[in-house]
């Protein structure tokens, strides 16, 4: 609890600021979602266009994050852990272990264009491991 409100207070605005003046780099201790066993915390973010979320996975399971391509704003990148263009390729990797954000291991992308962009976890899909960010203008 006590880090989930850290996150919410400081976390986005710190990314935000390294991405605009430092040059972005991800470390072990800047993200804005983390990762349980089966779930994305905080499962839904709110982020102004030109943000960039960083997700870490915090737990010692394996996951990704992968985008629902349909579901995606018009004009808007695709972006999933792995660096696929598609959703399908994303999922056709899975199987050999492609696309997998590891343990302690930050995954980052930039949203340019405002909406609701919904997320899974291939493996954890079933079990509920969804998440969305929100991009305000
Ligand atoms: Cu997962």
């Amino acid at each position: 609890m006590q880090r989930r409100r850290f996150l919410r207070a400081v976390g986005v605005g710190a990314t935000t600021l390294a991405a605009g003046c430092l040059g972005f780099q991800p470390t072990a201790d800047s993200y804005d979602v983390g990762m349980t066993a089966q779930a994305f915390r905080p499962r839904e973010i709110t982020v102004s266009v030109g943000d960039t979320v960083v997700w870490k996975n915090t737990s010692t399971r394996a996951h990704s994050v992968t985008a629902y391509e349909a579901a995606l704003p018009l004009g808007a990148d695709y972006f999933a852990t792995g660096g696929f263009d598609t959703e399908q390729s994303a999922r056709d990797a899975w199987d050999d272990n492609d696309g997998v954000i590891t343990n302690g291991q930050t995954f980052g992308h930039r949203f340019e264009v405002a909406g609701e962009f919904p997320y899974f976890c291939i493996p954890h899909e079933t079990a509920g491991m969804v998440g969305t960010v929100i991009v305000e203008e």
